[in-house]
């Protein structure tokens, strides 16, 4: 029996832009911008490219300043060698009839002193150190012990991100979106696991959804909300996160994003570590925009989302590493090569652009 999955090819239109189907690359770490500059090179236009044919490609996590690093090898829209970098890789895709967002990214406590500059200590809401690893010079090691950060120098990170929002208008970029999930610096502020501030960052949901609204704002002052969208994940543990009212903190947050009118809002749907659901269909009816689920979706599951309802996009994330033709391969129902998961973070061309499209 073959299941019909046209739902994934029909057109949608995401705030200001068209897109050719419902099928989005999910913002990836691959660890292989060029060392000390941290710019993006012809390697990683070359990815993109490949990939081109997606409804919507995000780009992977890319820091807004160099406090805002945790990994090696990240690529970062804060200098002008960066923003070269970029240019490289939006022409090659828009030349190939593609369509590509940054996601903007401030990892706050998940860092290490190695890439801190002078070796200071990372930053975030409370200093609470997160039983978390990240990839150093020297290999995979333990995140350091992070210093709360004064309210006093929120408005410093806040023009960081608007910064970086105006260095991805001038590197080509369609639009934006803002990292807000997976236990970085936005999340750290939203879930109360992260977040003991007693000032007017913290302690009630409407405190700790400030930071990301003051982003998302500072963010919209370069772009019209059309071409922004905002990701979370409101149960994922990764990066030792939790919250005692995932529901109420992210209701309260899709809301304020809709008053915004943002595009889309991008769901890491991973669950719980205690398996306690969470109403991702309210989620979405507190959110005006479109919907873009993620986590483990199939060609099959994707469209039957789409189909009822639960979803406008689906991102694919470990699909689109071994699949660059991923579109292509589910409108054939070809079958998807493997990913190596030895070569996901750091190295070279090898899985990264030398899986084969279907011929
Ligand atoms: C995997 C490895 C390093 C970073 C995320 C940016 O989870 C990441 C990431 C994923 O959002």
């Amino acid at each position: 029996m073959t299941t019909d999955v046209s739902a994934l090819f029909s057109g949608f239109r995401m705030g200001s832009l068209d897109l050719p189907n419902r099928i989005v690359m999910a913002p990836l770490t691959r660890n292989r911008a060029t060392p000390v500059s941290h710019a993006p090179r012809a390697l990683n236009a070359q990815y993109y490219r490949q990939r081109a044919d997606a409804g919507l490609i995000i780009t992977e996590a890319t820091q807004i300043s160099r406090q805002g690093q945790g990994y090696i090898l990240t690529p970062g829209i804060f200098s002008d060698e960066q923003v070269a970098g970029w240019q490289l890789v939006t022409k090659a895709v828009h030349e190939a009839g593609g369509r590509i967002f940054i996601q903007l990214w401030h990892v706050g406590r998940v860092s290490h002193v190695s890439l801190q500059e002078g070796g200071a200590a990372p930053v975030a809401p409370s200093a609470i150190q997160a039983k978390t690893k990240t990839f150093i010079e020297t290999g995979f090691d333990s995140v350091s012990m992070p210093r709360a950060l004064e309210a006093s120098e929120i408005p410093g990170i806040v023009r960081d991100y608007a910064r970086a929002a105006a260095n991805a208008k001038r590197a080509g970029f369609d639009g934006v979106e803002i990292h807000a999930a997976n236990g970085y610096l936005i999340d750290q502020f939203l879930r109360d696991g992260s977040n003991h501030r007693t000032d007017e960052y913290g302690g009630s949901i409407e405190n700790r959804v400030r930071f990301a609204e003051e982003v998302t704002k500072a963010v919209l002052e370069s772009w019209e909300p059309g071409r922004v969208g905002i990701r979370v994940s409101p149960v994922s543990p990764s990066n030792d996160m939790q919250d005692s009212n995932p529901t109420a903190l992210f209701e309260y947050f899709a809301q304020r994003m809709s008053a915004l009118k943002l595009a889309y809002l991008h769901v890491n749907e991973m669950p719980a570590a205690d398996g306690a659901p969470f109403d991702f269909v309210s989620l979405r009816q507190a959110f005006s925009g479109a919907y873009i689920a993620n986590a483990g979706y199939t060609r099959e599951s994707a469209a039957a989302a789409i189909e009822a309802g639960r979803a406008d996009l689906v991102a694919f994330g470990r699909l689109y590493i071994s699949n660059p033709d991923l579109v292509a391969r589910f409108g054939a129902n070809a079958p998807l090569n493997e990913a190596d998961q030895a070569s996901f973070y750091g190295g070279d061309t090898h899985g990264y652009t030398d899986y084969p499209a279907l011929v």
